[in-house]
């Protein structure tokens, strides 16, 4: 078990007072959270922060993710009052509808308005969930830096939509504790955790412990396993087996193992793949 997972760096604490101070200037939140981990990538201080503001939920990367689990999950969000959309930005699917959302809104902000005001939003989530990517879509240009790694925006950028409508592109935070160690795991296998702090290897073991339950067969078949192993190392041992991750004196390569089945759970080559699923009401 990898004890208390922690990524709490300063950047985090500005960010998160940077966020405070800027809601009173916006009329809507844009909370992006990742699709496959929908309740662990919600972080309590945003929610604690947004409070009663108007937000949408942007259930991102959900084409990495288990298409009949985005819909559960939509609906849970849809249910609890949120106004919620499933999207990709690397396709850009869900971008138009995202759009025609934000349009009914700045227009019911203008409805009785003599002089028309911008619609302005802020865009907040943890780290490398797809923020900037995001309003890259939105602005239809590369206007945010954007990288597979979390930690790529500092500090704030408005931006104009042109269409009166503002948005202010926020770095992604996470909070100082997980109280919840499943939490901490469910966000490093998704890269929202910076990885130098991790050991790979353990985290692919815990991996594999979720995935033996929740997706046997994707994880056999990818693989080419007959069967899985009795323990979540023994399947390791196996995977790395067939994959011939065996150092001199066939000792298994734990390290190249686990980096290998990250790497492939975070692109999907394993499957699309939710780790959480929605608790029965
Ligand atoms: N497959 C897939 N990848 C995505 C999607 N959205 C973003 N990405 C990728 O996820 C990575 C992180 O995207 P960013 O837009 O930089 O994420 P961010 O939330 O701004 O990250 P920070 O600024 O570090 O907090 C990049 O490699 C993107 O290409 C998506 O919908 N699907
Ligand atoms: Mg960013």
């Amino acid at each position: 078990m990898i004890e208390n997972i922690n990524w709490y760096p300063g950047h985090m604490k500005k960010t998160r007072e940077l966020i405070q101070e800027n809601l009173k200037m916006v009329d809507l939140v844009v909370e992006v959270i990742d699709a496959r981990i929908p309740s662990s990538s919600r972080n309590p201080i945003i929610d604690q922060l947004v409070g009663d503001k108007k937000r949408i939920i942007v259930l991102n990367k959900s084409d990495l993710a288990d298409a009949e689990e985005n819909k559960a999950w939509s609906e849970f969000f849809k249910q609890e009052g949120n106004m919620v959309l499933a999207m990709n930005c690397m396709s850009g699917q869900g971008a138009n509808q995202l759009i025609r959302l934000l349009e009914k809104i700045r227009d019911e902000k203008n409805k009785d308005a003599a002089r028309k005001k911008p619609l302005r939003m802020m865009i907040v989530g943890i780290p490398n969930v797809g923020k900037s990517s995001l309003i890259n879509r939105l602005t239809g240009k590369k206007s945010a830096k954007t990288g597979n790694k979390p930690g790529v925006t500092r500090g704030k950028q408005w931006l104009n939509l042109g269409n009166d409508m503002q948005l202010l592109d926020t770095p992604g935070i996470l909070w100082p504790k997980f109280e919840d160690p499943n939490v901490g795991l469910n966000l490093a296998f998704c890269g929202a955790i910076k990885d130098e702090i991790l050991d790979i290897a353990t985290l692919c073991l815990e991996l594999i412990k979720v995935l033996q339950v929740r997706y046997p067969e994707m994880l056999m078949e990818r693989y080419k396993l007959t069967e899985l192993g009795e323990t979540a190392l023994d399947t390791m041992e196996l995977i790395a087996k067939k994959r011939g991750f065996i150092l001199s004196g066939g000792r298994i390569d734990y390290e190249r193992t686990g980096k290998t089945v990250i790497d492939e759970f975070r692109s999907a080559t394993i499957g699309h793949i939710t780790l959480e699923q929605v608790e029965p009401y």
